[in-house]
């Protein structure tokens, strides 16, 4: 092991670095004030920089490899710099939305500036090497939850370290020799889950490097309302390790215009995490924000005099200048020199950014234009058309949605007339309408042949001696299978390892494999979801548990702002194959019986929303996001593990599809729609309506998102003419969805001979015991009624109303 003083002599930063970085520095700078001209003169919309946090930067990048991942926040530009991640035009190009992927690696125009990330697959959706590559995870605006995928981004050098047979991964590992990088703001460590993650990565003895870029404001508030003491390092004291124990961060705390105390910080701070995979928390003090938070206001509005005249001092760049003359490592007309050059450096990024951006648009504009000259040389109304084209070539600064409105007034025009370049027009106006769908809408889901709806569907197969086992021992028999398979596979989750979880699905298995591929985790759901992403991000297959589907709300937090959008946010740029297992619908109790499923499928758009009946149809499921690269929530049905269900004989490889609905009941008079644990209490109703000569098709849907994507429920209305939507959500949730689904997507309306119905849960929680749950969900005696009535309304002689 190397000595850490000696590691510090050997990477002496000597003078031309120090020069190249003063360079840089003062090049970020001037990025930032010219980001807020760009803003203030109306060419961009928004924007937020660096500047006052270059230096400490400028340290961290030195100790940054390649094959590390940071997780960080919107400050975090010379860093992304100085790691080479980021050119000065791809900032620029961001800043003015430029939806071009090659313009903007990062985001392809879809988020706002200075939300970083590098691009970790290929353009097939295919895993990049990313030993060979600088990485940063995808950044997102609310505050904080950077921290929650730093659990597992740092999680997964540990078990590539520790995991031997993990070791042949090459590509997203080195016996472990990774570090996450985590940046925050002081205010936002008053975030929950900053509290949270800094826990877990301390209790994972998991290699994070966490700095703190601390202005003492988060905005205009100051840290006396943030935090108590004001200060973050006296509150993270209690995370330090003792000397020479294993347990808890080291943590420092060093000025952030302090060149050489943050080069000697990182160094120390760097080689400790890597090597021993202790943690670290740097806290880097006394930083300014120069222009204020961002281009929203002016910081004089809320700092002191005093403040703005200590700001102006300790300048981290006006302080790095200083120490550089002080030092004599370079003469002030060297320094002068190099600032001259920056200016212009930057003012010429900026200029081919902006030509970059604008040119395409001016072109589809001029397109437009000449295509309306030659419409109004035709028309009967020119003088309109002429209008519309002069007020387009009017806009100084277009945008293509005002060619695309110009296009659609013009169409609307000449709606009446009849000539042959007419069609032009319209052409025109569906390539723009294609090409946009393109830029803003692709990549929500993987579009690579790993799709998870593109893994070919194995049938369950049966014989004679297949056993009739416990739901709970099918998911174990399938758990057993796939840590088995693929040493990837790691599940974690509270009571999941010693215990096997709550309901035995993972029972023996922590024995078996061992407690680094299946073990138990704090109560920290928020973390437990950030763990999984992180860890899916360095290519591992985490099937993350949430104890019960109630306390997923704890998570969708993160699900929604990070995991749900993360495709789709970097345009195919990154990918979190991540497998969430929850249990819900149904047991006793507000807390352990919600199905709170639109809050769930509205939220998380971007990740397949599973429901399957029985463990079997899970066992399916889990097969098929397993052989798929893309993030899936399987809920199974919480009164379920105790029945019993015939085990397939090929457990672990039947693959269930995604959006194919099952009829479970055929039937002639009216379709239930429906999915999870009222399935059963559905084909119950269904039994005693047969006996009235009432034949109910009752469909599962088996996956909320995606829906029914062949349409196949529209069949079972058109032969029926009746629908009925059941489920435990609160009325106008699911049963909702699945209604627009049906009547409005599918086209469901022309089949309907009643009104469609939904019965949904009440609108409050589920009360407890068992009359609780019959009064608050829907149970075979309602099923029943309602469908009664449906029927009894077009044949009130056979079915006369007796209620
Ligand atoms: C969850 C959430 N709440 C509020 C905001 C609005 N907001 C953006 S930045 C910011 C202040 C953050 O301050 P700090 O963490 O100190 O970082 P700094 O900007 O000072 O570097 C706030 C409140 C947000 N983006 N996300």
């Amino acid at each position: 092991m190397t000595d850490i003083k000696t590691v510090i002599q050997e990477i002496t930063v000597n003078p031309e670095e120090i020069i190249a970085d003063y360079r840089l520095v003062y090049h970020s700078r001037q990025v930032s004030l010219v980001t807020r001209r760009e803003v203030m003169s109306g060419k961009a919309k928004f924007g937020i920089f660096g500047d006052g946090k270059e230096l400490p930067q400028i340290a961290m990048a030195k100790v940054f490899r390649k094959g590390d991942f940071r997780s960080g926040y919107y400050r975090d530009q010379t860093f992304m710099v100085a790691i080479g991640a980021l050119s000065t035009t791809e900032f620029f190009a961001q800043l003015y939305a430029h939806g071009d992927l090659e313009a903007d690696p990062a985001t392809a125009g879809r988020s706002m500036n200075a939300h970083f990330a590098t691009r970790s697959l290929n353009p097939d959706g295919t895993w990049k090497n990313l030993m060979e590559t600088y990485n940063s995870s995808p950044d997102i605006s609310p505050t904080g939850s950077q921290m929650p995928r730093l659990v597992g981004l740092a999680y997964a050098s540990r078990l590539y370290r520790e995991i031997k047979e993990l070791q042949t991964y090459t590509e997203f590992s080195r016996g472990g020799n990774e570090i996450a990088f985590g940046t925050i703001g002081n205010a936002s460590t008053a975030e929950g889950m900053f509290w949270e993650a800094v826990n877990a990565i301390g209790v994972l003895k998991s290699p994070a490097l966490i700095s703190i870029w601390d202005d003492c404001f988060g905005i205009s508030v100051s840290s006396e309302h943030q935090l108590v003491k004001q200060n973050i390092s006296n509150l993270i004291e209690g995370f330090r390790r003792e000397p020479n124990t294993d347990q808890g961060y080291d943590i420092y705390t060093v000025p952030g215009w302090d060149y050489p105390a943050l080069v000697q910080t990182y160094l120390q701070a760097a080689e400790i995490v890597r090597r021993d995979h202790i943690p670290a928390i740097i806290h880097v003090i006394e930083l300014t924000q120069p222009q204020g938070h961002s281009t929203s206001g002016s910081h004089e509005r809320y700092k002191s005099k005093e403040r703005l005249t200590w700001e102006s001092e300790f300048d981290c760049l006006i302080k790095f200048r200083q120490w550089i003359s002080d030092n004599d490592l370079a003469m002030v007309k060297e320094l002068d020199q190099i600032e001259e050059e920056e200016r212009q450096f930057v003012e010429e990024y900026r200029k081919k950014a902006w030509q970059e951006y604008i040119s395409p648009i001016q072109n589809e504009r001029e397109e437009l234009t000449d295509l309306i000259a030659e419409l109004a040389k035709k028309s009967i109304h020119s003088d309109q058309l002429e209008e519309i084209r002069n007020n387009l070539l009017a806009i100084p600064t277009p945008f293509r949605r005002d060619a695309l409105s110009a296009a659609l007034k013009a169409m609307t025009i000449i709606r009446d007339e009849k000539f042959p370049s007419k069609n032009q027009l319209i052409e025109w106006k569906n390539s723009q309408m294609a090409m946009n769908e393109e830029r803003y809408s692709s990549h929500q889901f993987s579009q690579s042949s790993r799709s998870a709806l593109n893994v070919p569907v194995i049938e369950p197969v049966y014989s004679p001696d297949s056993p009739k086992i416990y739901g709970f021992e099918v998911l174990n028999t399938l758990f057993d299978k796939a840590l088995e398979r693929d040493p990837r596979v790691i599940a974690f989750g509270e009571d999941v390892g010693k215990l096997g979880d709550v309901n035995q699905g993972f029972r023996g298995l922590q024995e078996k494999y061992g407690k680094l591929r299946v073990s138990d985790t704090g109560i920290r759901e928020v973390t437990i979801i950030g763990q999984a992403i992180g860890m899916a991000m360095r290519g591992l297959r985490p099937i993350a548990e949430i104890q019960y589907l109630d306390y997923l709300l704890y998570g969708l937090q993160i699900l929604s702002d990070d995991l749900a959008n993360l495709h789709w946010r970097t345009k195919g740029g990154a990918k979190a194959p991540v497998i969430i297992r929850t249990r819900g619908h149904r047991l006793e109790g507000i807390w352990h019986s919600g199905s709170p499923m639109a809050g769930i499928i509205h939220l998380l758009r971007g990740i397949h929303v599973l429901v399957p009946r029985n463990m079997t149809q899970a066992a399916g499921f889990y097969n098929t996001l397993l052989l798929s690269d893309e993030p899936g929530l399987i809920i199974e049905v919480l009164n379920g593990y105790r029945l019993k269900e015939t085990l397939p004989d090929n457990v672990g490889e039947f693959t269930i599809p995604l959006g194919i609905p099952e009829v479970i009941r055929p039937g002639e008079d009216i379709s239930i729609v429906t999915y999870g644990a009222t399935c059963r209490i559905v084909v119950e109703a269904a039994e005693r309506l047969s006996q009235l000569g009432i034949d109910t098709e009752v469909i599962d849907v088996q996956s909320l998102l995606p829906f029914d994507i062949h349409g196949s429920i529209l069949d079972s209305l058109k032969k029926t003419g009746r629908i009925l939507f059941v489920d435990e959500d609160v009325p106008g949730g699911t049963t909702a969805y699945m209604l627009q689904e049906v009547i409005e997507k599918q086209g469901g309306y022309y089949f309907l001979d009643s009104p469609p119905r939904t019965l949904p849960g009440k609108s409050h929680r589920p009360a407890y015991g068992s009359d609780g749950d019959y009064w608050s969900k829907p149970n075979a005696d309602q099923v029943f009624e309602m469908v009664y009535q449906i029927v009894g309304e077009s044949d009130p002689t056979n079915y006369p109303n007796y209620f």
